[in-house]
């Protein structure tokens, strides 16, 4: 791995020295106190662990896993541009049209979706970036359904110092509500749900309207689009600000959910790319996920950026 420690006075001063090395969307795997100052551990954002190469830019965003019509109308944008790099053309009009979230927008976050998808691991990577980010990090599950549910976040959290709130019953849901301590962020874990269990996905909506938590809808990226359009369905009345696609690293067409997201118009969050706490979760970046899609490498993505 590529790691590289980083010191500042503050945390705002070593995440600037972060930011010269590794651009914007590094990952912060880890702060802590060093004498007077702090020592942030970092490494670069890195998308690209099933990579391909095709002679055509077609080819390689089909290879993504973008969709033909998609397709058809970023070369509708190519035909109306100036000449240039092609494939850095083409992830420009892709990067331009991928919404991105900004990390931990709301208060109160809450990942859902299907079940096994990676949302208690998400949740305490999200622990982590914030607390590294300097953020109060408060973490509930309302995952008591499944035997260990608790006990698996609470093995996370216990690397944290953090304690786990089990929120279930309606008096819990009400005390977490009114506790408004400022500055704070509340990590939600829920329970997986079958986007036919409708029943439960309602409790678990109306638990998440108490609390009044966003939502975060969280996809595999190698889940199919029909699959992916379905969960979409399911979720609809939690309004789901955002999007978390996990598992990249388990795919070489992650496309397919992305050009969901960009459809639906649903920013992107987050993105994790392993099993790794804290390590494996990379800040969603518009242009890092269109240039992934059309395969540049390092110097285009400069190009790109520039
Ligand atoms: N390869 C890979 N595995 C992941 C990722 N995120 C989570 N997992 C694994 O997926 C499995 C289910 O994760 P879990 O967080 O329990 O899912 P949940 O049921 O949605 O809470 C676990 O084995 C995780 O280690 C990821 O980004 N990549
Ligand atoms: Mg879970």
């Amino acid at each position: 791995m590529n790691q590289k420690r980083f010191f500042g006075a503050d945390v705002p001063e070593a995440l600037a020295a972060v930011e010269r090395e590794f651009g914007p969307e590094a990952c912060i795997v880890s702060t802590e106190r060093r004498g007077r100052g702090v020592c942030v551990v970092a490494e670069p954002a890195r998308l690209d662990l099933v990579s391909r190469r095709a002679s055509d830019w077609r080819d390689q965003a089909r290879g993504f896993g973008l969709p033909d019509a998609m397709l058809s109308s970023l070369a509708r944008d190519l035909r109306g541009a100036a000449a240039g790099d092609v494939e850095v053309l083409a992830a420009r009009f892709l990067a331009a049209r991928i919404r991105t979230a900004p990390a931990f927008a709301a208060r109160v976050q809450a990942l859902v979706g299907p079940t096994g998808v990676g949302k208690t691991t998400t949740v305490a990577k999200l622990a982590a970036r914030a607390r590294a980010l300097g953020r109060d990090v408060r973490l509930v599950t309302l995952d008591v359904a499944r035997p260990g549910g608790v006990e698996q976040l609470r093995a996370f959290a216990a690397t944290l110092d953090l304690t786990v709130e089990v929120a279930t019953t309606s008096r819990a849901l009400l005390a977490l509500a009114s506790e408004r301590r400022a500055g704070d962020l509340v990590l939600v874990d829920t329970a997986g749900r079958a986007p036919h269990d409708r029943a439960a996905r309602h409790a678990t909506i109306e638990a998440l309207r108490a609390i009044d938590a966003q939502a975060l809808i969280c996809l595999q990226a190698n889940s199919r689009r029909a699959d992916a359009s379905a969960t979409l369905a399911a979720w609809k009345a939690a309004e789901p600000a955002a999007m978390v696609v996990t598992k990249w690293d388990e795919t070489a067409t992650p496309g397919e959910v992305v050009a969901l997201a960009i459809e639906r118009e649903i920013p992107l969050a987050w993105i994790t790319v392993g099993q790794v706490v804290p390590g494996d979760l990379v800040s969603a970046d518009a242009t890092l996920v269109a240039a992934h899609a059309l395969g540049l490498d390092e110097s285009r993505i400069r190009a790109l950026r520039g």
